[in-house]
């Protein structure tokens, strides 16, 4: 278990990022990709489920055909962690190119 990201360190991890943004009125943080069809979507989605597994840290997301968005935060603190910075950091390494 890590702690709640709070101030100067939480920004730096945030601004290490490519397009995550704060949700607002919750400590978490989103981003939407999207892919050509719904077969590159689950793709995705199935080589992040495997690296949230390994991490066991494990993202909210939502899918509609072509999209999907995910959020992330870490319940064991009821907000934003390294853990979250992590698995963005694996998730863009998956990611579709438009969306890096
Ligand atoms: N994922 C997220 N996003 N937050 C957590 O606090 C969390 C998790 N906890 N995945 C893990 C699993 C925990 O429940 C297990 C028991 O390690």
């Amino acid at each position: 278990m890590s702690e709640r990201l709070v101030g100067a360190a939480r920004q730096a991890a945030i601004n290490g990022l490519h397009g995550w943004a704060e949700v607002e009125k919750r400590d978490a943080i989103q981003k939407t990709f999207h892919f050509g069809n719904f077969s590159e979507a689950w793709g995705f989605m199935s080589r992040v489920a495997l690296a949230a597994e390994k991490m066991d840290h494990h993202p909210e997301w939502f899918n509609v055909y072509n999209r999907v968005e995910i959020v992330l935060s870490s319940h064991d603190v009821a907000g934003l962690s390294t853990r979250d910075i992590k698995l963005a950091h694996a998730i863009e390494e998956v990611a579709p190119p438009r969306d890096r």
